[in-house]
């Protein structure tokens, strides 16, 4: 199974940032991430055993918080545009550092590259003269998901398969 960890915005969250894709996407062309799909990766694991990274997880002990969506990009390598925190919040570090800590115990072997919080929107776009001011959106961070992704040439699905809440 080709499995990931992520945070979920809530559905009005989602719908918020979706209409701004739409109004981005006027200039950049390119393929909007759908509503219910739009999500934060934590941990990219690739094929993997389900078992082993719920087991990983479930030693985590993450903190409630809310994740400001106050940043917008193009990434010229991959054509996406994507949006997530100017700042990365200190709750949402330290879920993470614990996160892939608790992996690598667990024999997963997870990139090198510094963890980069994004949101992708709009995949295959061109370059944007520039971006649109985002809304002010509300993403509260309460759990975190183990995902499933199934790939197929019309896109990517998404399927939760554990939910882990975080300490209140
Ligand atoms: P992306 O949005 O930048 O493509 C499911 O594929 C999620 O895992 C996506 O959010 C994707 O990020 C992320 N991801 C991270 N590393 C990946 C990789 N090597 N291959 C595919 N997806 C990856």
């Amino acid at each position: 199974m080709r499995l990931f960890f992520a945070l979920w915005p809530p559905a009005k969250t989602a719908h918020a940032l979706a209409r701004w894709t739409h109004e981005v996407a006027h200039g950049t062309g390119g393929t909007p991430t759908a509503n219910d799909s739009i999500h934060l990766t934590l941990a990219f694991l690739g094929e993997a055993d389900a078992a082993k990274a719920y087991n990983a997880a479930q030693r985590v002990q993450g903190a409630r918080h809310t994740l400001p969506i106050d940043h917008a990009e193009y990434w010229k390598h991959n054509k996406i545009v994507w949006v997530g925190p100017q700042t990365m919040p200190a709750p949402l570090a330290a879920l993470v550092n614990q996160l892939h800590g608790s992996l690598r115990e667990h024999g997963f072997v997870l990139e090198d590259r510094p963890f980069a919080a994004h949101i992708t929107l709009l995949r295959k776009a061109k370059p944007p003269k520039s971006l649109l001011p985002l809304p002010r959106v509300e993403w509260p961070v309460n759990e975190m998901l183990l995902m499933r992704s199934r790939t197929s040439p019309k896109g990517s699905t998404y399927e939760p398969l554990e939910r882990f809440p975080l300490q209140a």
